[in-house]
C-alpha cells in the first residue's frame, strides 16, 4: 500500500482501479455518475475510491491520497468523521426515511439560521441544483420578471436556466451551452464577467432582472476572489432596480466564514442557496431567505416546488452533526491550516519560477499556474493549464488529490493537521518539480 507516510512513489499500482473503471464505463457515459469525477480536465483514469478517514483518501488497490478534494466541498470535517457516523447511525435505527416532517429538520434549520440570521425560512431539497432552480422559479414569481443575471464561469447547477456560460464540468469541458436547453429559456438567462460591476449595472438598468446571481467567491471557474466593493455593489444594483440578490452558497456556505458570505462580506442577500458542507456527506441542499420571500413557496404560496427524500433523516443528521461539531474555534483552524497550505505553496512555486497565483477564504482555497490577478474567468483561461495536467499527474503520483480541473476551487478539513500540511507541501515541492522539468 502507498500510504502517505510511506516513501514518495511514482509507480503506484492502478491496475483493480483500471478494471472497475473498464466495467463503469460500460454502464455509466464516461464511466462517471458526474461528468467532473471523469478526469476528462487532466487525462487518465479517474481515482477509484474504497474509503476515507481524516484527511486521506484510498483507492481500490489501496492506495492513499491526503484529499484536498473533500468530495468536492461537503467533508468539512474529514472523511468519516465519528461524530457523523454516529449521528447517521443513530438517526438510522429509527428509520430511514418518512416523507413527514421530523423534528431533525428544524434542528438543522435553527443551526444555519443561527449563524445565517437572513436565512428566517429555509427548504430542504436533496441537491444544489434544485436549490438553484426553485430560486430562480420564486424570484421569477416573486418580481413578476422573467430575466436572470449570472456570471461566466460560476455554476449553480445542471438546471436548463442556468446551463449557461457555466463553470464546473461545463467549463472543464470547454462545452458550448448544452444542446437540450431550449433556446428560449437560455435567452432569458444573461451573463457578464465576474467582478465587472459596471457591466452589472448596464444590464440591471435595461432589462428587468428577477435575480442577479453569484458565487459570493468563485469556486466553479477555478478559485476567484470578488473584487472590494464588488457585491455590495450588486445589493445596490438589485436594490436600485428590483431585481433579487442571490448567494449561491452551495460551495462557500460555512466554508469562507462561519456565518457564510454575509458575514465575511457584510452583504446581506435575498435569498441563499445552500449544499455540501449542510449536509456532512450526505445529499441535502436548502434555499432560504426571509420569511415573506420563502412564505410564496408551496403550500402557504403557489410556487411549487417539492421531493420524497427533502429533509431525509439520515442526511438531517449528518448536517446537525457537522454543524454543531463547526463551532467558530474549528472554523478558525480549519482557516489557518489553509492559510499555511496556500502560503507554503505560494513559496515552492517562487522556488520553481513558474508563474503562480494562489488565495483563500477560510477553508476554500485554489490556485493557478498565473501570474495574477485572475478576477474573471477569462482571466482563468489565460492560465497556463498544460502544467497543471503535469502538476496534478505528479501530485496523484505523490499521494496528493487535487480537483481534476484547473477550474475548480479546493477545500480543507478539520482533519488536515499540520503534520498533514507539512507533509503535503513536501510532496507539492517534488511534485511541482517533476512537472517543471516535464515541462521544459
Ligand atoms: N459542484 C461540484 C464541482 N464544481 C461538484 C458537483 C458535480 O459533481 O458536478
Amino acid at each position: 500500500m502507498t500510504a502517505p507516510d510511506s516513501p514518495v512513489s511514482s509507480s503506484m499500482s492502478t491496475a483493480r482501479s483500471a478494471e472497475v473503471m473498464a466495467r463503469s464505463r460500460a454502464r455509466f457515459p464516461g464511466g462517471v455518475n458526474s461528468p467532473v469525477r471523469a478526469f476528462r480536465g487532466v487525462g487518465g483514469d479517474p481515482i477509484v475510491a474504497a474509503r476515507g478517514a481524516g484527511a486521506r483518501v484510498w483507492d481500490v488497490d489501496g492506495n492513499a491520497y491526503y484529499d484536498y478534494v473533500l468530495s468536492w466541498g461537503p467533508l468539512v470535517l474529514g472523511h468519516a468523521p465519528p461524530v457523523v457516523l454516529e449521528a447517521v447511525a443513530a438517526a438510522m435505527r429509527d428509520g430511514t426515511s418518512f416523507g413527514m416532517p421530523t423534528e431533525r429538520e428544524v434542528q438543522l434549520a435553527d443551526l444555519i439560521a443561527a449563524r445565517m440570521p437572513h436565512i428566517e425560512m429555509v427548504r430542504f431539497t436533496s441537491s444544489g441544483t434544485e436549490a438553484a432552480m426553485s430560486i430562480a422559479r420564486l424570484a421569477r414569481a416573486v418580481t413578476g420578471r422573467e430575466h436572470l443575471l449570472k456570471f461566466e464561469g460560476c455554476y449553480h447547477g445542471h438546471a436548463d436556466s442556468f446551463l449557461v456560460k457555466a463553470g464546473s464540468g461545463v467549463a472543464t469541458l470547454g462545452l458550448p451551452d448544452s444542446p437540450g436547453v431550449p433556446e428560449a429559456l437560455a435567452k432569458l438567462t444573461l451573463t457578464c464577467a465576474y467582478n465587472d460591476l459596471e457591466a452589472v449595472e448596464r444590464i440591471a438598468r435595461s432589462v428587468p432582472l428577477a435575480a442577479i446571481m453569484l458565487e459570493p467567491v468563485v469556486g466553479n471557474g477555478g478559485y476567484i476572489e470578488p473584487q472590494p466593493g464588488f457585491i455590495a455593489g450588486l445589493r445596490r444594483i438589485a436594490d436600485e432596480t428590483g431585481a433579487l440578490l442571490v448567494f449561491d452558497e452551495v460551495m462557500t456556505g460555512f466554508r469562507i466564514a462561519w456565518g457564510g458570505a454575509a458575514e465575511c462580506f457584510g452583504v446581506t442577500p435575498d435569498l441563499t442557496a445552500l449544499g455540501k458542507v449542510i449536509g456532512g456527506g450526505l445529499p441535502v441542499a436548502a434555499y432560504g431567505g426571509a420569511r415573506a420571500l420563502m412564505e410564496r413557496i408551496a403550500p402557504t404560496g403557489p410556487v411549487y416546488q417539492a421531493g420524497t427524500l427533502s429533509g431525509n433523516p439520515l442526511a438531517m443528521a449528518a448536517g446537525i452533526a457537522t454543524l454543531g461539531a463547526l463551532t467558530r474555534e474549528v472554523h478558525d483552524g480549519i482557516t489557518t491550516q489553509t492559510a499555511a497550505l496556500v502560503q507554503g505553496l505560494r513559496d515552492i512555486a517562487a522556488r520553481h519560477g513558474v508563474p503562480f497565483t494562489a488565495s483563500h477564504t477560510g477553508s476554500m482555497w485554489g490556485f493557478f499556474f498565473h501570474p495574477g490577478p485572475v478576477h474573471t474567468f477569462e482571466d482563468a483561461k489565460q492560465s497556463e493549464v498544460p502544467l497543471f495536467r503535469r502538476f496534478f499527474h505528479a501530485a496523484r503520483r505523490r499521494g496528493v488529490s487535487l480537483a481534476p480541473s484547473a477550474f475548480e476551487a479546493a477545500f480543507m478539513s478539520s482533519a488536515h493537521g499540520p503534520a498533514e500540511i507539512a507533509d503535503t507541501l513536501t510532496r507539492l515541492d517534488d511534485a511541482l518539480g517533476a512537472a517543471v522539468a516535464e515541462r521544459d
